[in-house]
């Protein structure tokens, strides 16, 4: 690998309580023991602070309640901390809730990220001019490309081509912030991830979905066939990616993220439901049966594939887990925690639920 770029100092750390958020700071709160590492999350339905209990009393690790829309919080903090680091996870990040409740994601999403932008590069024009003392990491999606047919893969060439509210609201940051790069000169680097799973997800997603609606024996919704393709990678992975390209990424580039682990709906299903058999002890495939189609969600993106090859030749970056041993690993870790997973399947999470799916 080449030689470190940026060292990440005084760090801000956006949507930390979320389930990316909080498997990173797992990993950085630990490795940067001398850095001041706040996160300011405004705890939604998807925030929650018994993701971070492991280090909830760090030395370098504070957390922050509040929103990033909040110029004067940000503002507050930038002048308290003097961030070199931002990290910007905090989004609404649910395709199917986009549907319903696509303002909310422009708030969020865009108006959240544009106002973070301002308040770093306010304050990088008046305290940090050298650019290695500064990295904005933007933390965004694959889905800003849309779909794809039966072959090929996204770049970083690829042209934008969002689908979803969410998607199009992920697009919305991603060209402010490279916006900020091109009209103010700001040192940011954006990432481009495919579809994560593993500890702290929250089970509105197919993968924790799957399992606790397996463990209740209760149908799992399926859309439409089950055909659509993702390529799933372990959050952990992708943490480290992200670490990655904080220190070693050039600013103004791009990097896509992703371990080839494509995979269809159904076909994931199949191999996570025998998992959790085999872990539960029951006949091998016997949760097979749950799987349930039901009508297909509207505008669903066909494919998702990622050609991560930039960040792996230029940065050095590998992913370590296959999809199978990942699969393993997290139905463990849901297995193993069912306070945290009683928690979060609150009242909202069951009325929620109900709205989505004929079949609840
Ligand atoms: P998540 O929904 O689990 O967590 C989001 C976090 O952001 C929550 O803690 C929430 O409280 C916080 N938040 C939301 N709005 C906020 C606001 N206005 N101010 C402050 N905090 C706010 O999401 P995730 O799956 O951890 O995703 C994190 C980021 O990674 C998102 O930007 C998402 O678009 C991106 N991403 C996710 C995936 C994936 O597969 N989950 C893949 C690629 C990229
Ligand atoms: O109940 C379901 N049934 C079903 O068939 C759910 C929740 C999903 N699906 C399908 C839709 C997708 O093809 O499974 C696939 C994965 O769905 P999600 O887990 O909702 O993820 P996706 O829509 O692909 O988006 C995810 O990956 C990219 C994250 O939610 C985004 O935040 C990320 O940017």
């Amino acid at each position: 690998m080449s030689t470190i770029l940026h060292q990440p100092l005084r760090i801000l750390v956006t949507g930390g309580a979320g389930f990316i958020g909080a498997n990173f700071l797992h990993q950085i709160v630990p490795k940067f023991p001398d850095a001041v590492i706040v996160n300011l999350d405004k705890l939604t339905y998807a925030g929650n602070l018994q993701n971070l209990h492991a280090i909830e009393n760090a030395r370098n690790y504070r957390f922050v309640h509040g929103d990033i829309c909040d110029l004067a919080l940000v503002q507050k903090l930038f002048t308290e901390h003097q961030f070199t680091t931002v990290v910007h996870f905090a989004a609404e990040s649910h395709v199917d809730r986009s549907i319903h409740s696509p303002i909310d994601f422009v708030r969020s999403n865009v108006v959240g990220t544009a106002s973070l932008l301002q308040v770093a590069k306010d304050f990088w024009m008046r305290f940090s001019s050298d650019m290695q003392k500064f990295r904005f990491l933007h933390v965004s999606t694959d889905e800003v490309f849309g779909a794809l047919g039966s072959s090929g893969t996204f770049s970083t060439e690829t042209p934008y081509a969002p689908r979803s509210p969410y998607a199009a609201s992920k697009a919305g940051a991603d060209h402010f912030v490279r916006a900020y790069a091109e009209t103010y000169g700001l040192p940011v680097v954006v990432s481009n991830c495919s579809n994560n799973y593993g500890p702290y997800q929250f089970p509105e997603k197919l993968i924790p979905l799957a399992i606790v609606r397996a463990l209740s024996r209760d149908p799992i919704p399926v859309y439409s066939k089950g055909e659509n393709v993702r390529d799933w990678l372990h959050v952990r992975d992708h943490c480290e990616a992200l670490t990655c390209m904080l220190q070693y990424g050039l600013t103004g580039e791009t990097y896509l993220v992703g371990s080839a682990g494509e995979c269809s709906n159904l076909e994931l299903l199949r191999v996570l439901l025998t998992i959790l058999d085999e872990e539960l002890g029951r006949p091998s495939g016997s949760s097979w049966e749950l799987i349930t189609f039901v009508k297909d969600r509207p505008g669903h993106d066909f494919r998702y594939a990622i050609d991560a090859s930039k960040l792996i030749t230029e940065l050095g970056w590998t992913p370590s887990h296959t999809l199978e041993e990942g699969l393993r690993t997290t139905v463990r870790w849901y297995l193993s925690n069912p306070s945290w997973l009683q928690a979060v399947m609150d009242e909202s999470y069951r009325t929620y639920m109900k709205s989505q799916y004929s079949t609840g």
